[in-house]
């Protein structure tokens, strides 16, 4: 990896340091995506099946995972990661929980009471890719909040392993979650299959869940359709970047660096330091780390449009990592938490020498499906909101429409729109002045 210095590089070598492998879906992708969309719309489960033949190379005649395969599945797995799928699942129910939004309710006049009300969504598809390999912490990540919100209708779909079975961990996950509707289908054709629903697959009115392109690409497609499901977020290639002192260790920055860039060939990994040599010694570890890794091919992949950039200051470097908005802030920094507020835009924040992304990705409690791309602008991660809709719901008792109608006459009538403004009128006037008296 090379060091690049922030100070000498201009406008445009700045931008081109910073950019991320595009996202966004080529005209291949988005033409492919159509096709398997029309066809999981038309031919329903027999399209689900044939794709699942081809893409997976699995036969699966049973689209559904029976419960009680799902528990026997259970059963069989190893009890040290049952239990750690458990751990982690208590943890992220402990940290949802307690963020729950509330409903509430104000009198904002006297006589009118505006309440905020806050119900599940009903029908949830989520969506848990086993593409270079199955994440059951993604299915933590989706059913806990999902369950919290109290979704009445949850559905999981994953691809198949070979032999046409669900990973078993996976399935330990949704188990936990109490999710028992679990589909052995994956990639743009279970997005599809949960859009429009098929005889097997029960449509969804959100989707939810990380994939590749074809997937990202298969959400933004549906969700843009006239009456679509609604996303959770676009969740493109991973991203962490690090902002990392003279003290940092070095060892431990390159294996935070290395964590991220094993996702996949198109992840993106970022060290802003101030200290050069702190830069030089994370160079030299990352290479020393990556041979041992098994996933090295795809981390190298990474890593080779991956920066490390020294900058002048950290206050140049919190600046740099604001305009990114990074999924994955790691402050690898002396009294770090003392920088926090220095930061503004970033999906989840790691503070110190001691909390690896790794512990955000499965079991400290929060969330790892993250705004990507620079997102982190704009939103925030999946939370049990993202699960609900809130509603406003109020009413005016007759002096509440006393007090607050003449104010809603002026309004309307000031936009012409003398309908609204009758429908003020034609109660005040029958509305009896002494009632009303205070
Ligand atoms: N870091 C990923 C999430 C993940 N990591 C799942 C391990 N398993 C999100 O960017
Ligand atoms: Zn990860």
């Amino acid at each position: 990896m090379n060091v690049l210095t922030w100070s000498e590089l201009d406008d445009t070598a700045r931008e081109e340091a910073l950019r991320r492998g595009t996202a966004a879906a080529g005209a291949e992708v988005t033409a492919g995506v159509a096709d398997i969309l029309r066809r999981v719309r038309t031919e329903g489960d027999t399209a689900l099946r044939e794709l699942t033949a081809r893409l997976d190379g699995a036969e699966v005649e049973t689209l559904e995972v029976p419960v009680a395969d799902r528990d026997a599945a259970v059963a069989g797995l190893d009890p040290v990661l049952r239990e750690a799928i458990t751990e982690a699942a208590g943890r992220i129910r402990v940290f949802h929980e307690a963020g729950m939004q509330q409903g509430y309710a104000v009198e904002t006049a006297p006589g009118v009471e505006c309440r905020r009300v806050v119900r599940p969504v009903r029908r949830v598809g989520l969506y848990v890719p086993a593409g270079s390999a199955p994440l059951p912490s993604t299915a933590l990540m989706l059913g806990v909040p999902a369950q919290l919100a109290g979704c009445p209708e949850v559905v999981l779909c994953t691809p198949p392993r070979p032999d046409g079975t669900a990973d078993p961990a996976v399935l330990a996950a949704a188990a936990e979650c109490g999710i028992t509707r679990i589909f052995l289908v994956g990639g743009a054709q279970a997005v599809a299959a949960m859009a429009y629903g098929t005889a097997s697959v029960p449509r969804v009115d959100k989707i939810f869940g990380p994939g590749n392109a074809w997937v990202t690409e298969a959400k933004r497609q549906v969700s843009t359709a006239e009456g679509g499901p609604g996303i959770d977020m676009p969740a493109g290639p991973s991203e962490v970047l690090v902002v990392a002192d003279a003290g940092a260790d070095a060892e431990f920055v390159a294996a935070d660096l290395l964590s991220q860039a094993e996702h996949g060939p198109d992840s993106q990994v970022v060290l802003l330091t101030d200290d050069r040599g702190l830069a030089e010694r994370v160079a030299e570890e990352v290479e020393r780390q990556v041979e041992t890794l098994p996933r090295a091919d795809i981390a190298r992949k990474a890593l080779a449009a991956s920066r490390l950039i020294v900058t002048p200051d950290l206050d140049t470097a919190f600046e740099v990592s604001n305009d990114y908005a990074p999924e994955h802030l790691i402050l690898a920094l002396r009294d770090a938490a003392s920088w926090v507020d220095r930061v503004d835009r970033a999906g989840s924040v790691f503070l110190g020498d001691h909390t690896p992304e790794t512990l955000g990705d499965y079991c400290s409690g929060t969330n790892h499906v993250l705004p990507t791309a620079g997102a982190a602008r704009f939103t925030g991660g999946v939370n049990v909101a993202s699960f609900q809709v809130a509603m406003t719901v109020q009413q005016a008792t007759p002096a509440g429409l006393a007090a607050v109608g003449p104010c809603a006459v002026t309004l309307s009538g000031a936009e012409q729109l003398h309908a609204h403004q009758r429908a003020v009128t034609r109660r005040l006037a029958r509305i009896d002045a002494a009632a009303v008296a205070p």
